[in-house]
């Protein structure tokens, strides 16, 4: 059977940019690497307390570091290590983390991220996951600034997510369609599992915090008791389905089809999640998958960006799904919460 790696695919597909010269081939590279060793960790972090007593993982006698921070470490160091990559924002970071070294003179882009998107779930044995999300930088040169990350979703030219599963995958784009790899253990390598990913027009699945209902707005009240009805011609009642990692309920129903929803609520009336590291590049990757992602009234990738780590409401999945949630959003607008 024959085996293609990420290392190849990329470079494979490094003829779809015909001026590139390499540098965002490299730079996927790189996040292929530190996801391995990410997933290392992950993999072992009921043990970390035991080896850490025995002195396995902990040597120098340094406390062990928590996973969260560990991943945002070890990103950090890779695009460092790297040189394609001028600034980094990550989740875990208040202010973007410039670069200036001897191996990004040339760096032409910048990096944002949430490291480890669900961490609360480690401790309890479920999926997590990385969100990654790649812009050219506007700057010229020198380290990148937090101008180089105020763009659109659209201006992405790159994202993906890895999810730290049953299995280890990451699942990327470039805009030319979505890619999923399987990391086979046996050789350590992400070899291409799911080539051009696409996602059901409709599903069975949706997946929201019914937890907060009673804080959700009337258009999306509505929406779940419309999940909820019985109806054979659309397939209701749907299955409800949260795991609280948004990757791993996002990249579940990208598979099997479906919708996430994070609205607003009157308690976080901005919504939860964050629009440059979580939400655009999911946006953009379900929607090179054949899927949508909105804030309910608007496309997420067109939302302007002011701040660093802005918050928006969002409505993500299969295209007729999210058409559904939005027209209720729309007949509901008026109604107080
Ligand atoms: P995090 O980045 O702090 O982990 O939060 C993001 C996560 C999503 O992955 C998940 O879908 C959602 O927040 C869960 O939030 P809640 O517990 O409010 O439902
Ligand atoms: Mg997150």
């Amino acid at each position: 059977m024959e085996v293609k790696t990420l290392g190849q695919f990329v470079i494979e597909k490094q003829a779809d940019f015909p001026y590139a010269k390499g540098e965002l081939s490299r730079l996927l590279r790189d996040i292929g690497i530190a996801a391995k060793i990410v997933n290392r960790e992950v993999n072992k972090a009921g043990l970390v307390e035991i080896l850490g007593e025995t002195g396995t993982v902990n040597v120098q006698g340094e406390k062990v570091k928590k996973l969260d921070v560990f991943a945002n470490e070890q990103f950090i160091s890779a695009f460092k290590a790297g040189g394609e990559v001028c600034a980094i924002a990550s989740e875990e970071n208040d202010d973007i983390i410039p670069i200036d070294n001897a191996v990004s003179k040339s760096a032409k882009y910048v990096v944002a991220m949430d490291p480890l998107d669900g961490s609360s779930n480690i401790d309890v044995n479920v999926s997590v996951g990385t969100i990654f999300s790649i812009y050219r930088r506007t700057s010229l040169n020198g380290a990148g600034t937090l101008q180089d990350f105020m763009q659109k979703g659209t201006e992405q030219v790159a994202a993906g997510y890895i999810i730290y599963g049953s299995s280890c995958m990451l699942v990327y784009t470039t805009g030319k369609g979505v890619n999923g790899f399987t990391l086979d253990p046996s050789i350590g390598e992400f070899c291409l599992s799911h080539p051009n990913l696409t996602t059901p027009k409709s599903g069975k699945i949706y997946s929201i915090n019914e937890g907060n209902y009673l804080h959700f707005p009337e258009g999306v009240k509505k929406y779940i008791k419309y999940c909820q009805e019985e109806d054979k011609a659309t397939n209701r009642p749907y299955s409800s389905r949260y795991i609280g990692s948004g990757v791993a309920d996002i990249h579940r129903n990208l598979i099997n089809g479906g919708i996430y929803v994070y609205p607003t609520t009157t308690k976080s009336p901005k919504g939860k999640l964050r629009l440059l590291y979580e939400c655009n590049p999911l946006a953009f990757i379900i929607e090179q998958a054949g899927g949508k992602a909105t804030t309910g009234e608007k496309r997420i990738m067109e939302v302007p960006i002011t701040e660093l780590h802005q918050r928006t409401s969002l409505f993500l999945g299969s295209s007729d799904m999210v058409d559904t949630a939005m027209d209720f959003m729309t007949k509901h607008s008026a109604e107080k919460v």
